[in-house]
């Protein structure tokens, strides 16, 4: 009944993508496999930040093809796509201008990342959303850490980190690339009510942007966000993304082949649609820019039985 919302139930189905710095080290530290999501690397591994810096330069995403990805997307049959901004690890894959720590100051490849995937998703027709750390951030000094901090360069104050990362940030990404549809709040962190509400500001002055409900504050979002499961019962009142991955990691991981089969990702398509919610599919890209062979293959398995069971 939110006319904002309309697009959105009628979509359904969307691509998740992280991607970021995590890509290169891809699940390895010093030689060993680090157990757990990919993305959260340099928490698990507790590595420095000046050494986690250090892998920004081997980012540099020469097979990039955004608008493959889109139509990669469309094929599935996805309507929209959401991007990691930036994750935890504080990289933003934008140019930003309040720090360095981002695709343009710290890789090799030197400029924005995500004004070709929206320009591409806004011609194919397809919506366009950002995730954004708003709390986690393990290299911006001051940013919160799940676990606490590991190093003397993250020390800081949380309420400079916002000020002076996070909310310029959030108002670059929503302001330097036309509309934008979604802004994906995550793991809200030490965020009270009045540190919230300076994002609440910010959203404000975009009355058409959909946010879910991980911006903390007691703030509610538009969506929930049930994580790599179906709610028996969706939520009542209340519009849901169940947000899953095909494999046990987000953030690409070089020997994580533990692949969903395409049968459970069509019955989980069809099981969140059913109960009324949205369901967001992650592909994790490598270090490269490609999309992993097997996410790619299912993407178009999902997409064929799409088109073979869609009714006249
Ligand atoms: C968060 C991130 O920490 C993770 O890296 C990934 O981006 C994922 C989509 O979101 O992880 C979560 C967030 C919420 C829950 C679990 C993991 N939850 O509510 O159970």
């Amino acid at each position: 009944s939110d006319p904002k919302m309309e697009w959105w139930k009628n979509d359904k189905f969307g691509m998740f993508i992280h991607w970021g710095v995590y890509a290169v080290p891809a699940g390895v530290y010093k030689g060993k496999q680090i157990p757990d999501i990919g993305e959260w690397i340099m928490n698990k591994a507790k590595i420095p930040v000046a050494e986690y810096r250090q892998y920004a330069k081997q980012f540099n995403p020469d097979k990039y093809d955004p608008e493959a990805w889109v139509q990669m997307a469309k094929d599935a049959g996805m309507k929209y796509i959401i991007i990691t901004s930036k994750h935890h690890d504080g990289f933003a894959l934008f140019d930003s201008k309040v720090t360095d720590w981002d695709i343009a100051g710290a890789s090799p490849y030197g400029k924005d990342l995500l004004r070709p995937l929206v320009d591409a998703c806004h011609k194919a027709g397809l919506k366009i959303g950002f995730y954004y750390s708003q709390a986690q951030d393990w290299t911006n000094p001051g940013g919160a850490a799940s676990g606490g901090h590991w190093d003397k360069a993250q020390d800081g104050s949380f309420d400079a980190y916002l000020d002076n990362i996070a909310v310029p940030q959030v108002k670059e990404i929503l302001s330097n690339y036309g509309d934008i549809d979604i802004l994906w709040w995550d793991t809200p962190q030490d965020m009270t009510r009045e540190r919230a509400q300076k994002f609440v500001d910010i959203v404000k002055k975009y009355p058409k942007l959909i946010t879910n409900n991980r911006l903390g504050g007691g703030f509610d979002g538009d969506t929930e966000t049930p994580e790599q499961f179906v709610p028996a019962t969706g939520f009542p009142g209340r519009n849901w993304e169940s947000n899953m991955t095909m494999n046990d990691t987000w953030g690409y991981k070089s020997y994580d082949e533990n692949w969903k089969t395409t049968q459970t990702l069509i019955r989980n398509l069809a099981d969140v649609v059913s109960k009324g919610g949205n369901f967001l599919l992650n592909v994790g890209p490598d270090s490269h820019g490609q999309i992993p062979h097997p996410s790619i293959d299912r993407l178009a398995e999902v997409g064929n039985w799409l088109k073979v069971n869609k009714e006249a």
